[in-house]
């Protein structure tokens, strides 16, 4: 993650003055907290508070924080929905519906205790809610439309209102018209610091969210009514290799939150440390009631804090352990052609299809050489199904795929990418070359007198 391309002030528009919303008077607008913005999916540095009780801030992943105002003691965010356009790597975008100009909206970071207000514009064709996941709020809160609330239409302006109860991890979706408006990408995080700081302390605290997109190649909107097949797994909607990697320095205690609002469940997988579950959904655990892991499955609607001590250094892979999960579009249907010799077909097959390449025959690793070497012509707008390159060539992944990155000794403040790790002589895998020292054999000796077995093997019988 590159910070050093722009400041907050670059980073983020004031859009308050075009918003014209048609049933709330210039005057009344003028009332609400400004609209921050942003058309950006780089992870963005963290909102240090300069208003309100101390806290020590999260850095969401591809993604940003919410700025508020203090009126009078109660803090005041404003959330819009609207139609977006999300970045998912390079080479892609997606026609999203999100909050604040992105997909996910902001996370909204309050304290244990804060009076909290937040004002909820709809511009999106149709009515909308939001639920506060997780959070104890007074029913008539709970963002349930029809339930708990009229939905807010299309060009209305609502205003929730609720003490941050409880410290941990939560989020926001729409409770109306779900499984279009969460298809869409309508989502974000919400983080509630405990009033004490001094709490869990840890030194680099990440967040995102679990979701999962279904957009056939070429084309740019999510199929809505997917239930299961979607073709983009993605961290806070974006896929490997956009997934920003997480920088961390040597020995920093690191906390890493999700949450998951797809369709199914996700082993989340650490490489090269031990870990454990110190938050859920209910808050924090306590300290005896925590194992080490090194996967933790995420069901639907669930919330996972992990925290661990990064001692060891290197480029280590995070990522969902579904192998389907760490891919992109395209390859998820196409048929298991491992052993089937295609070479007489090619010719019979390239009158029929002029472009046709036998792919598949020793597995599917040659599909991201090929990709990286541009021979296979991708549709507009798609990504190929595996892809990303290390120091040392294809990574074939793609989807819910990101590293964590430790390094001796970085600053406090330091997320930016150190590149590729260097590996200290001795310490990397190799090919095996004449260069091994000569080792002794074990011999064998067949004790005298030793047994004599009779072996019936497939070519006739075999004495030994
Ligand atoms: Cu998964």
């Amino acid at each position: 993650m590159d910070f050093s391309k722009f400041s907050r002030r670059d980073f983020f528009k004031l859009a308050g003055a075009g918003i014209a919303a048609s049933t709330v008077s210039k005057v009344a607008m003028a009332a609400l907290p400004e609209i921050v913005t942003t058309e950006q999916a780089n992870t963005q540095a963290p909102l240090h508070p300069n208003t309100g009780r101390p806290y020590n801030p999260v850095v969401t992943l591809n993604g940003w924080s919410l700025p508020w105002r203090m009126n009078n003691g109660v803090k005041e965010f404003h959330l819009v929905a609207e139609p977006v356009l999300r970045e998912m790597a390079p080479g892609m975008k997606a026609h999203l519906w999100g909050y604040n100009g992105q997909s996910p909206g902001p996370t909204i970071e309050v304290v244990e205790g804060d009076r909290v207000r937040i004002f909820v514009t709809n511009r999106l064709p149709e009515h909308t809610s939001i639920h506060w996941h997780g959070q104890p709020v007074p029913n008539g809160m709970d963002g349930v439309s029809g339930l708990t609330q009229p939905p807010i239409q299309p060009g209305k302006t609502f205003m929730y209102e609720f003490v941050a109860k409880r410290p941990g991890t939560f989020m926001y979706h729409p409770h109306a018209d779900e499984m279009v408006q969460m298809a869409m990408g309508m989502m974000g995080t919400w983080i509630t610091h405990p009033k004490n700081t001094k709490f869990m302390p840890v030194d680099r605290d990440f967040v995102f969210l679990l979701n999962a997109y279904d957009i056939d190649p070429g084309s740019y909107t999510p199929k809505i009514n997917t239930m299961l097949d979607f073709n983009l797994w993605t961290f806070n909607s974006r896929v490997f290799p956009g997934i920003d990697s997480m920088v961390v320095s040597k020995n920093d205690r690191v906390r890493i939150r999700f949450g998951n609002l797809t369709m199914t469940n996700h082993p989340i997988h650490l490489h090269g440390h031990e870990f454990q579950v110190t938050g859920t959904d209910g808050g924090w655990v306590p300290p005896t009631a925590r194992w080490p892991e090194v996967t933790t499955d995420v069901a639907v609607g669930q919330m996972r804090a992990i925290e661990f001590i990064a001692d060891n250094p290197g480029d280590w892979a995070f990522h969902c352990h579904k192998s389907h999960h760490t891919m992109n579009a395209m390859g998820h249907q196409v048929p298991t052609l491992l052993g089937v010799k295609q070479s007489d077909l090619v010719g019979k097959i390239s009158n029929l299809v002029p472009d046709y390449m036998a792919m598949g025959e020793t597995g599917m690793a040659e599909m991201s050489e090929m990709n990286a070497m541009m021979e296979m012509p991708l549709p507009e707008n798609t990504l190929p199904m595996m892809t990303g390159t290390g120091q040392y060539g294809a990574i074939d992944m793609g989807g819910m795929f990101t590293t964590v990155k430790v390094r001796e000794g970085l600053t406090r403040n330091d997320y930016k990418d150190p590149g590729p790790y260097k590996h200290p002589k001795g310490s990397l895998a190799r090919e095996v070359m004449n260069d091994l020292p000569p080792v002794e054999r074990s011999q064998v000796t067949v004790p005298e007198g030793g047994t004599e077995m009779s072996v019936r093997k497939p070519m006739g019988d075999m004495k030994h």
